[in-house]
């Protein structure tokens, strides 16, 4: 597919998703959830592709759901814009590869919520994060009401979501919210550096903490130690005894 608002481009195993529609802030339009849905089945599909990152051009990462296509929806295509959303932010959280959001600028609203469905965040200091849609009469419909409380604390989350404060990046990190802050020219350095982290290790073993840290949330804590115990067990004989021994023969393995 030829796109209009994504940009793909790799380095050595690492895509970088780029959202390319600054003049808009990056906000997300219907052409962005398709586009987006079709970039998670290319990459996906790459099987040399280790690690995605997802970052906005220009002064955003992305500042919303276009506003000014949703200015004149009816409920029921409400209701059908967000469970586009919600399915394409899951469908990263689906990927077998880890996501990593490289927070640029602005994420507000639907790019908040995109940030968060990505594994974890990296933010220039000069991103500012929020769930403004109350200051619009509206909720968040990408599944940010679900998804804020699991990753902060729900007092946390009802504030930004009652309130729709702005934070900025050192609060988000304090909240949780991000796991490392940096110079705005770090991000994305410092982003592949732990992408390319990521992806000398096991990648069966990241695709599996993956699998099993996010499977695990929606279960019964025993459950997700049996799965756990289970993909622990198939590790031995497809990464783990080589990782093992070069470990005891100090080389690196190779993976
Ligand atoms: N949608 C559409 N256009 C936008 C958006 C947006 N979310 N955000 C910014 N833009 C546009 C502006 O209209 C402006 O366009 P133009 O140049 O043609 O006037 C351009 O981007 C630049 O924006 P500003 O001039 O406003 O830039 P500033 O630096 O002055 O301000 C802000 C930056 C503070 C980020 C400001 O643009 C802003 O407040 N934006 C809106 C933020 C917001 O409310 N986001 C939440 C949107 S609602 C949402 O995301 C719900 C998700 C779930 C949807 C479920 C679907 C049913």
């Amino acid at each position: 597919m030829d796109y209009e608002i994504l940009k793909l481009t790799t380095d050595e195993n690492i895509a970088i998703v780029t959202i390319s529609r600054p003049q808009a802030l990056n906000a997300l339009n219907s052409l962005f959830f398709k586009e987006m849905d079709s970039m998670i089945q290319q990459v996906s599909a790459m099987t040399e592709i280790r690690v995605m990152i997802i970052t906005g051009e220009g002064k955003a990462f992305v500042a919303g759901a276009d506003i000014a296509e949703m200015v004149d929806m009816t409920p029921e295509h409400g209701i059908a814009f967000s469970k586009t959303g919600q399915n394409t932010f899951r469908s990263l959280e689906k990927m077998e590869i880890p996501v990593i959001a490289a927070v640029n600028g602005f994420a507000l609203g639907g790019g908040l919520e995109l940030a968060m469905g990505c594994d974890f965040r990296i933010a220039s200091n000069k991103a500012k994060f929020g769930q403004p849609e109350v200051n619009l009469g509206m909720i968040p419909g990408y599944a940010g009401t679900q998804r804020l409380p699991r990753l902060t604390s729900l007092g946390d989350a009802l504030f930004l979501l009652m309130s729709g404060e702005m934070i900025n990046a050192e609060d988000a990190l304090r909240i949780g919210l991000v796991q490392k802050v940096v110079e705005p020219e770090q991000l994305m350095e410092e982003t592949l550096k732990i992408a390319k982290t990521i992806a000398s290790k096991g990648p069966l073993a990241v695709k599996k903490v993956k699998y099993v840290a996010r499977a695990g949330r929606m279960m019964h804590f025993e459950d997700g130690c049996n799965l756990e115990a289970e993909f622990f067990g198939t590790q031995f004989k497809a990464e783990g005894e080589e990782g093992m021994r070069a470990f005891l023969e100090k080389r690196k393995a190779n993976f």
